[in-house]
């Protein structure tokens, strides 16, 4: 029975996909099992993640690049994560309308997905969701998130590619740098650039990616930040071939207006490029490393932390913590005597 949920899965069937989305949303018994079956199939799609502030534009954004990839016949799949509202909830129903454009195509999936219910947490909820569109075959997936908490962050930074949205007039301050989301961005958009103040955006956000080192551009490595500064002055110049963006990732801010479309084949093609970059570099692998062991070592977290807090009576914990409260027994101590009774 569960076989059959998976193996439909494999087979692009959309109704069994969402039903396992459910199923891993509600914390269904056989979600696991029914993932353990898709797992070999996944690793094959695009993971592409977006966020900012609400109001940015992303799911307008989100609409019109899904759009742009059915053009070129890739198949997509968007993940639009709310941790607050409630399915139902004002939000995502506006969402559904904007994206409205895409029902009804086979090669594209919109779904929602909140935290209600979800006990290893938005996040581990988020992972299985994905393999799900993986598996299911999907060349492109989007994950929509609010870049508001440290939630969202975790969630988008485990996408190959992350586009940070920013839209001028929601205050002067470029809001990344509040959620601290501009250390994870491979590339940004300054949407709703149909504004006057949009080149002030765009001009604040090269500001501080130059980072005070106005002769310097700041590039991705495998990963890391760097700067080139004048003394590698072959890489000073700015990058004007494709090829040159392919093997040096310089994060590029580019301008958009989700509600007409300008702009949007550009980060379609900063989207295909960083791709390339990713498979060139080697960091692609490194990526999906660190992601599957991020993985392993958060599950195994959570497992042995019920496992190990099951074989104490929760009275004897509250014993400890009041002693604690009480400033008689220090925190650390507190942790040596809990472990002293499981072990
Ligand atoms: N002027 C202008 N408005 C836009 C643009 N893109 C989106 N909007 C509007 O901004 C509002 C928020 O858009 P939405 O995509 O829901 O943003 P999200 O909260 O980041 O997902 C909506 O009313 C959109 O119609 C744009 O490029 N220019
Ligand atoms: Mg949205």
């Amino acid at each position: 029975m569960t076989e059959q949920l998976a193996q439909k899965v494999l087979t692009g069937n959309r109704r069994a996909v969402a039903r396992l989305i459910t199923r891993i949303e509600n914390n269904h018994p056989h979600a696991k099992t029914d993932l353990a079956t898709l797992y070999p199939h996944t690793g094959k799609s695009h993971l592409v993640g977006v966020t900012g502030s609400p109001g940015t534009g992303k799911s307008s954004l989100v609409n019109k690049l899904a759009k742009a990839c059915r053009q070129k016949d890739k198949t997509i799949a968007i993940l639009a994560i709310d941790p607050t509202s409630p399915f139902s909830g004002g939000a995502i129903l506006g969402d559904r309308i904007r994206m409205n454009e895409l029902v009804g195509d086979k090669g594209a999936y919109i779904r929602s997905m909140a935290s209600r219910g979800s006990l290893g947490g938005l996040a581990a909820a988020t992972d299985d969701a994905i393999k799900v569109l993986d598996a299911a075959g999907f060349d492109v997936i989007f994950i929509e998130t609010v870049g508001a908490g440290q939630s969202e962050v975790e969630i988008v930074k485990t996408a190959h590619t992350v586009i940070v949205v920013e839209a001028p007039g929601l205050g002067d301050d470029v809001q990344a740098i509040k959620a601290g989301i501009l250390e994870i961005a491979d590339i940004f958009v300054v949407n709703k650039a149909d504004r006057n103040s949009a080149g002030r955006a765009v001009a604040s956000l090269k500001m501080m990616l130059e980072l005070g080192h106005p002769t310097s551009r700041v590039i991705m490595h495998h990963g890391q930040m760097m700067q080139v500064g004048s003394d590698h002055p072959h890489k000073v110049q700015p990058c004007d071939s494709a090829d040159e963006q392919v093997s040096t990732w310089l994060i590029p801010v580019l301008k958009t207006v989700a509600l007409t479309g300008k702009g949007i084949d550009e980060v379609m093609t900063a989207i295909d490029q960083h791709y390339q970059h990713l498979q060139h570099s080697g960091e692609l692998a490194e990526r999906n490393r660190n992601r599957l062991r991020d993985e392993v070592r958060s599950t195994l977290q959570l497992k042995l932390m019920r496992r190990f807090l099951a074989k104490i009576p929760s009275d004897d914990i509250s014993a400890i913590m009041s002693e604690v409260i009480n400033r008689r027994l220090s925190p650390y101590n507190a942790v040596q005597q809990i472990l002293d009774k499981g072990f």
